[in-house]
């Protein structure tokens, strides 16, 4: 069971993705507990301001401070153990190694959706003077108009590692970035669709065979598209022997094209 708040201005832009496919599903199992809390409920004026002018000028408003720190306050009330995720594009990156370590965590997680330019400094400060843990966690190299997406991204990725919410348990083993491989290709019926046909050795029901052509397809699949995991990667012999074939195939394709265009 994954329990965590998200605190945000925009409580309807969470609750709407929460309340479909797999995150519904996931709630209703009893897998996940989400609690949408409205930043601007622990505000206390008439206009229910959350926001205001940065100090020192510049464009763009800030989230002030005291309605998140309330907001906190009255969750740790209840349950002092909590992990603080601050969404900020200046925060580290998220990855599947830290979607793991969430799901993995015991404790309940607090998402602070970050809005406008950002978020008062003195949020972390107190929160980390207070002895909570507090990560700054991004989901990219771009900006976002808010954090809700973000947190979004990071409790899906988390939630569908929880044992349970995925139909089948092999479903996570076997995809991409746990074994730092990317996916291979994969078809389904017809067998032929526009004349491009399913590979035959699919077909064959030789599982040996069928395995031994996914991993190949694995191997290519990232050589082609993200060669940066394979340079993190050490590589069995084996995989060395299939990769410089693939290079081979590849620089005589390139080879057999470029005669092409010339001719
Ligand atoms: Cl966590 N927040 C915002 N506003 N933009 C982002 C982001 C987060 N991660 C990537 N871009």
């Amino acid at each position: 069971m994954m329990r965590c708040d998200v605190l945000t201005l925009f409580p309807s832009m969470v609750e709407s993705v929460l309340g479909t496919s797999m995150l519904s599903l996931a709630q209703e199992k009893g897998l996940l507990d989400v609690t949408v809390v409205d930043i601007r409920s622990f505000t206390h004026d008439r206009h229910r301001t959350a926001d205001d002018r940065p100090y020192g000028g510049g464009a763009g408003m800030l989230l002030k401070p005291e309605p998140i720190l309330e907001a906190v306050d009255s969750i740790c009330a209840t349950c002092p153990d909590v992990r603080i995720v601050m969404t900020s594009p200046r925060g580290r990156q998220f990855d599947q190694a830290y979607a793991r370590n969430m799901c993995e965590d015991s404790r309940r997680l607090v998402f602070i959706c970050g809005h406008y330019e950002g978020i008062d400094e003195r949020v972390r400060m107190v929160m980390a003077a207070e002895g909570r843990e507090v990560d700054e966690v991004s989901i990219g190299d771009y900006v976002l108009t808010g954090g809700e997406l973000a947190a979004l991204v990071m409790i899906d990725a988390s939630v569908r590692l929880i044992s349970g919410v995925l139909g089948d348990t092999d479903s996570v083993k076997e995809e991409s970035f746990s074994s730092t491989l990317l996916e291979y290709a994969q078809y389904t019926r017809p067998v032929e669709f526009r004349s491009a046909r399913v590979p035959d050795v699919l077909l064959s029901g030789h599982h040996g065979a069928i395995r031994e052509w996914r991993h190949r397809s694995s191997l290519a699949n990232t050589y082609a598209r993200r060669p940066d995991l394979l340079e993190k990667k050490v590589l069995a012999h084996d995989d060395q022997l299939i990769l410089a074939d693939i290079q081979k195939k590849e620089s005589s394709e390139n080879l057999d094209s470029s005669r092409r265009l010339s001719s």
